[in-house]
């Protein structure tokens, strides 16, 4: 890569003022960050084919925070990517997507009024587009959906869990799961870590309103909170519900989080929490919880791997890491139970 690395600026939209990690190329500054296997951070200008051209400034700082600088989308998803890459590598060694140290290209601008973001195998790359710019949806470049989409790449590079039926929304579950654990690890004062995914991105959010809802899926109105027979034939962002379901009640057990519970909007009790009546579900914990998904992702689940053999991969994994019959094994089978999958 050309260039040396540098430390600017990045004032994002929703993220404030981050630091983020670029390349002194002499007559620029760009967003490519060579501390991270130069993965870059390209500009579309609103267009939909290419790959775009790599961010540039002069002084390494980048946008003003709002929606009307092109910068700061720049800014704020080059920040994502870069915390999630550390979420992998100092949670779980792993060094990058393919964990080969190489860094993946983010495009950003993507489209006009695109309220949507994506990853592609095809370009190694993942996309964002702008919201409506800030009338009801900011640019989807905020940390939840970077990580979600970065995450993608992960999935493809290890299960690569087949985009539909009952995979498909294991391998959505696991881009939300990742994505609020990195949210927790980022630790940022203007975006708090929660179990909400794609709540920064909405205007004006009174705080309860997101994309999906993992610790009772069925709030965004589609989801599925427990496991039916057949619901692998519906979208796999609705069959993700039963798997992030699972992780919240693993982690955190059958806790109404602060905002949703009694008296509020949501008025929710820890009994909507489960789908088996076991209110008495306990959590062994954010960072326990994300090292049993992740060996089970990447050591045991394979392409076609479904919603039963998902909890033995987990129930496996937990008895890798933590013993057989210990409480965390004894755990991952009782929250399984709890979203029906018995
Ligand atoms: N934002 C969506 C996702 O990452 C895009 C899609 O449906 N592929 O899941
Ligand atoms: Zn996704
Ligand atoms: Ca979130």
């Amino acid at each position: 890569a050309t260039g040396t690395p540098a430390s600017g600026t990045g004032h994002g939209i929703t993220v404030g003022t981050v630091s983020v990690d670029t390349a002194d190329c002499g007559s620029n500054y760009q967003l490519k960050d060579l501390v991270r296997g130069g993965g870059s951070t390209n500009n579309m200008g609103m267009r939909t084919a290419g790959m775009g051209t790599v961010f540039a400034d002069a002084d390494n700082v980048w946008g003003n925070g709002t929606v009307s600088s092109s910068q700061s989308a720049g800014a704020e998803a080059h920040y994502g990517i870069a915390t999630t890459w550390d979420y992998f590598l100092d949670e779980h060694g792993r060094l990058g997507i393919a964990d080969d140290g190489v860094g993946a290209v983010a495009r950003v601008h993507y489209g006009r009024n695109y309220v949507n973001a994506f990853w592609s195998d095809a370009c190694f790359c993942m996309t964002f587009g702008d919201g409506d710019n800030g009338v009801n949806y900011y640019p989807l470049t905020v940390l939840d959906v970077a990580a979600h989409e970065m995450t993608h790449g992960v999935t493809s590079r290890t299960a690569n869990l087949i985009y539909s039926g009952e995979s498909g929304g294991l391998n959505e579950a696991t881009s939300d799961i990742f994505a609020a654990m990195v949210e927790y690890y980022a630790n940022n004062a203007s975006d708090p870590g929660d179990y909400l995914i794609g709540e920064e991105f909405i205007v004006g959010n009174p705080g309860n309103l997101a994309l999906r809802y993992m610790f009772k899926p069925s709030l965004d109105g589609r989801s599925y909170d427990c496991y039916v027979s057949g619901m692998g034939s519906d979208d796999v962002h609705y069959t993700s519900g039963v798997a992030n379901h699972f992780f919240y009640l693993l982690a955190e057990g059958a806790v109404v989080p602060a905002g949703f519970g009694a008296g509020t909007a949501d008025d929710l009790s820890p009994a909507d929490l489960v789908c088996n009546g076991n209110t008495a579900l306990t959590g062994i914990g954010r960072e326990k919880a994300g090292k049993i998904w992740y060996r089970a992702l990447t050591v045991y689940m394979t392409s076609s791997t479904n919603y039963a053999q998902a909890r033995t991969a987990t129930i496996q994994a937990a008895t890798d890491l933590y013993g057989n019959t210990s409480a965390e094994a004894n755990a991952v089978a009782a929250a399984w139970s709890a979203v029906g999958v018995n």
